[in-house]
């Protein structure tokens, strides 16, 4: 059995990749140029038609979709085909006001499972494994997304959804869940409550887990493949590009973006610009085989870093660095950008902390401010005031060599803090 889904793609040389996604590329320019009166317009608008692009660098020359457009052209004004093409429709919530919305043909599902299967073969995921999928079910991608991708290896799925965590472990035990599929902080609820109900997790046949959804950090990482006695592998992508199978983790734990159906850019999200190869901003995609809906240079707010390296794995296909977080996400304290995931992995490097912890963001005075609360763990909150005060400057410290901000620590009792089935919510902002 071959170690890739798909090696044609996976492992397919910079020139003929290239070219395919030029062709790909191409093909879709034209297609969303005759069809969507949003495209025309603003390619129009922009002085570029669709044959302009003679080669990969002349995307750049392309107008970008952001959030907004799909508001502005919500449900369908972004569809470039009749509604009776359509076989699915996803929705993300979204934080305020209307949802986005996901069309997929035949097609676009097909090409979908297709890149999910590629994500969980690469982590070890084989047609024997039972898949506990504890991702919402239901207009979330997370759900359907995994479930097809498991069921087009032809593992045999158990469709759980997030929630009523008692039950997911009981099952685990009952079927024998080999391989699960949740969010990170999912994910660790369930091997806490387990450890709570006296169960062994490490004992049980659970074997692979495949994350995502939410910036986590390596450490993170680390946490649930300690408590689970698993490897925890991971999954990125959004809505607007399909769902989950965007990008995957393979077994070097580098992030594969499966670019031969969505091609990526890194831009200066201030400037706009593309950054230098290796360098740090904001992910742009575009969808290069999608039919129902393919977005062209979609701003994704999501900050990473592109890499070409040889990976040990032996996939072609360039890396992207983990998300540290949204651009929407980034807090500026006294001029210093942070991240919730920086927090979160300075926390971590205390082994007295659990990973849960909510940062507060205010205001005093026309500056803003935050505070962190974080969980120690049961024993260690025993200790007594006097060792809790000397933790809490210890992290308080840590974190201001770190990235050079005061940001006062309170250490919460263990359990205090409420528990994620989905996505977590980290920061308070009451500015
Ligand atoms: O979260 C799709 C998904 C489902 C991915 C299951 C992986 C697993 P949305 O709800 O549209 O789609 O949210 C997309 O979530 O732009 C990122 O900000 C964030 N995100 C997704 N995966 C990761 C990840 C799904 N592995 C938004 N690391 C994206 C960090 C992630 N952030």
């Amino acid at each position: 059995m071959s170690e890739y889904w798909d090696d044609r793609f996976e492992t397919m040389d910079l020139e003929r990749l290239q070219s395919f996604q030029l062709e790909k590329l191409q093909e879709t320019l034209r297609w969303v140029y005759e069809r969507v009166p949003f495209y025309k317009k603003a390619f129009d608008d922009k002085g570029v038609k669709p044959e302009d692009c003679r080669n990969l660098a002349d995307l750049r020359h392309y107008p970008f979709t952001v959030k907004n457009d799909l508001r502005d052209n919500y449900p369908f004004g972004l569809c470039a085909v009749p509604l009776s093409d359509v076989v699915r429709i996803h929705a993300s919530s979204g934080t305020t006001g209307k949802p986005i919305t996901g069309p997929y043909t035949s097609q676009d599902l097909e090409a979908w499972s297709a890149c999910m299967a590629r994500t969980l073969w690469a982590q070890g995921v084989r047609p024997e494994d039972i898949c506990q999928n504890a991702y919402g079910y239901g207009l979330f991608t997370g759900g359907l997304g995994f479930h097809q991708g498991a069921g087009a290896i032809g593992c045999a799925v158990v469709p759980t959804s997030s929630g009523l965590t008692e039950r997911q472990i009981m099952l685990m035990q009952d079927f024998g869940s080999t391989v699960l599929f949740a969010t990170p902080t999912y994910a660790l609820t369930i091997a806490e409550r387990a450890e709570k109900m006296g169960v062994a997790f490490r004992q049980l046949p659970l074997r692979i887990g495949c994350f995502g959804a939410e910036p986590w950090t390596s450490a993170m990482r680390k946490e649930i493949e300690d408590r689970m006695g698993i490897k925890a592998h991971e999954a990125y992508g959004l809505t607007e590009m399909m769902g989950p199978g965007v990008a995957f983790s393979c077994p070097e734990y580098h992030l594969h973006i499966n670019e031969d159906h969505i091609f990526p850019e890194i831009i200066d999200p201030i400037t706009e610009e593309p950054v230098e190869p290796g360098q740090q901003g904001e992910l742009v995609f575009t969808a290069i085989q999608r039919r129902a809906m393919p977005l062209i240079r979609y701003r994704t707010k999501d900050i990473t870093t592109l890499r070409r390296d040889k990976c040990a794995c032996g996939r072609t296909l360039i890396t992207m660095d983990k998300v540290t977080g949204r651009f929407d996400d980034m807090l500026i304290i006294s001029g210093v950008n942070v991240f919730p995931s920086q927090i979160e992995a300075m926390i971590m490097d205390f082994p007295e902390m659990e990973p849960h912890y909510l940062i507060r963001v205010f205001k005093k005075g026309y500056l803003d401010n935050l505070t962190v609360e974080a969980e120690a763990k049961e024993d260690v909150y025993g200790r007594g005031q006097g060792a809790l005060d000397e933790l809490r400057q210890k992290i308080s410290a840590h974190i201001h060599q770190t990235i050079g901000i005061n940001v006062p620590v309170t250490i919460a009792p263990f359990n205090s803090i409420a528990r994620s089935e989905g996505k977590a919510k980290r920061v308070i902002d009451e500015r």
